[in-house]
């Protein structure tokens, strides 16, 4: 099951090569790693687009889904809601970070576990598909630019 689904996000990026990249950059993908596949995992990427464009889906061979998830803030309690699409708008870089935007792993296959990578597909509605390496930090990091541990 997991190899096919890697088989299929494969062919999508070989697929589409003249379309990857050229107007939209995607950096700095990590995730938290994760103490159970039980739970959810939480993948976190920067992107940039030098045209307006639209964020339509994610998914990764090692979850079930990757779902949108924007936190909105409700006095002290803080809930996330999914959302179906995320608007780039150009020249703005939109960065996902722990207690703001994530894209949120539900049915992991395995722990995501510190110091792997695993590779995730983002479908943007003009750029096509873009697959970028996730890093995995520890359980705790708040992003790839903090000091190294
Ligand atoms: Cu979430």
């Amino acid at each position: 099951m997991r190899k096919l689904i890697a088989i299929v996000v494969i062919t999508l990026a070989v697929a589409s090569p003249a379309l990857a990249g050229e107007s939209v950059r995607v950096l700095d993908a990590w995730a938290r790693a994760s103490i159970l596949a039980s739970r959810p995992g939480a993948a976190y990427v920067t992107i940039e687009s030098t045209s307006d464009d639209r964020l339509i889906g994610a998914s990764t061979p090692v979850a079930a889904q990757v779902m949108i998830h924007a936190v909105e803030k409700d006095g002290d309690v803080s809930r996330m809601d999914h959302i179906e699409t995320l608007e780039l708008q150009a020249g703005k870089r939109i960065t996902l970070a722990p207690g703001g935007m994530h894209l949120m792993l539900m049915g992991l296959q395995h722990k995501l576990s510190k110091g792997t990578t695993f590779p995730m597909t983002l479908s943007f509605e003009k750029a096509g598909e873009i697959t970028v390496q996730v890093s995995v930090l520890a359980i705790a990091a708040e992003g790839p630019r903090e000091a190294a541990e």
